[in-house]
């Protein structure tokens, strides 16, 4: 059974839409449950001037009646409220192609490479498309797929433990559930969030932007999700090219990540005891996955985003009209925009988790499934 999604829409298009395909029927499922990670990616301080524009709410347009899902394609939509101040602009018609044409590429952004690699002349529309904006019908799609594997018993979690060269303490989980989710940077060590808004302050001022590192954990995770078996069945590869395929994601680890390469080997490897109830484990520096499968610890995922490429203060580049230096252009932007990203990775993880619970439990219905679970 394959779980598979598409998104479609530009950022200043009237709406962003998805399908999601594959999902059992049965599942309860309402347009509330997606909105509430659709607000949460919304917030974080850092966010630039949108975010005021925009409420993101998702339309259910099909394969869901009476709270529940049918079986069928589920199809959701976004309208851009911004779409009213674009309507001429980006039009799919005749449209006005003279008015906010963007000719300077952006160093970090997709401008030039898009224009080399499409033909376009105006960079809009390349950064239409390219625009951390797709990440709201992500986060709504996934969601689906989120539903079914919180049916079935596992929680996913986010924090920030990063922005820019501020580090935040190492946290528990019951910290990270009470804190992270109460602060504006999703971060459960409040004296390291204080200075990370510092930061933010700072880059502001200077017309700057910053990144960070967010961290993705998962509970309840049934054993023997993935497989060793083929390269493209590993879920560790699978979870970190979903991770990796989010704007501005620079750099993955599991567990312990890139420490594990400085460490011997007794000091990496999560040691096996003989418990009550089947087997334990002394550590979790795997991260819950080993050998492509999960392990029944709890996933453990961190993703590095760079700083946003659009500089209020712009970088050297060079003018396509004229050949000639210039500064980069300058759209609307987030100066820091790390804590939603953690919102689409907790989105995207919980997609790929639910597609490989498909592929090892999965049915047509959630009574099927819930048999076979069992
Ligand atoms: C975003 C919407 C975008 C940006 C941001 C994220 O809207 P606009 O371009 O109209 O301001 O605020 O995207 C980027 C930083 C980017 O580089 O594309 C959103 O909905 O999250």
């Amino acid at each position: 059974m394959m779980l598979r999604y598409l998104t479609a829409g530009e950022s200043h298009g009237p709406a962003l839409t998805a399908i999601i395909e594959g999902m059992p029927a049965g599942l309860d499922l309402s347009a509330d449950y997606i909105n509430r990670q659709l607000a949460r990616r919304q917030q974080g301080y850092g966010r630039g001037g949108r975010m005021k524009i925009e409420t993101d709410q998702a339309e259910i347009l099909s394969g869901v009646r009476g709270g529940k899902t049918l079986g069928g394609p589920i199809c959701l939509q976004i309208r851009n409220k911004d779409w009213s101040n674009w309507s001429a602009i980006m039009a799919s018609g005749e449209a006005d192609l003279a008015s906010r044409r963007v000719t300077v590429p952006r160093p970090g952004h997709g401008d030039l490479a898009g224009h080399i690699k499409y033909g376009h002349e105006d960079l809009r529309n390349i950064l239409e498309r390219a625009s951390a904006r797709e990440t709201a019908a992500r986060v709504a799609v996934c969601t689906v797929g989120r539903r079914l594997i919180e049916h079935f018993g596992m929680e996913v979690y986010s924090h920030v433990i990063q922005i820019g060269s501020v580090k935040a303490q190492p946290a528990g989980l019951p910290e990270i559930i009470d804190r992270a989710a109460q602060s504006e940077l999703f971060c459960a060590d409040p004296d390291a969030e204080a200075r990370m808004k510092q930061e933010i302050d700072q880059a502001r001022a200077l017309g700057d932007s910053l990144g960070g590192i967010f961290e993705i954990i998962v509970c309840n995770v049934p054993v023997g999700l993935g497989s060793h078996v083929h390269w493209d069945r590993k879920l560790d590869g699978r979870l970190a090219g979903a991770l990796m395929s989010i704007q501005a994601i620079k750099g993955v680890e599991i567990g312990l990540g890139f420490a594990a390469a400085t460490l011997p080997g007794s000091k990496v490897h999560d040691e096996i005891f003989a418990g009550e109830s089947g087997f334990k484990r002394g550590s979790n520096n795997a991260g819950g996955l080993e050998a492509g499968m999960t392990n029944g610890q709890q996933l453990v995922l961190r993703a590095a985003m760079k700083p946003i490429a659009t500089l209020y203060n712009p970088l050297r580049s060079v003018s396509l009209e004229s050949g000639e230096a210039a500064e980069a252009a300058v759209e609307r932007s987030d100066i820091c925009a790390v804590p939603a990203a953690a919102v689409v990775g907790e989105a995207v993880t919980a997609f790929e988790l639910a597609s490989a619970f498909m592929e090892k439990y999965g049915g047509d219905s959630i009574s099927e499934i819930e048999k076979r679970f069992r």
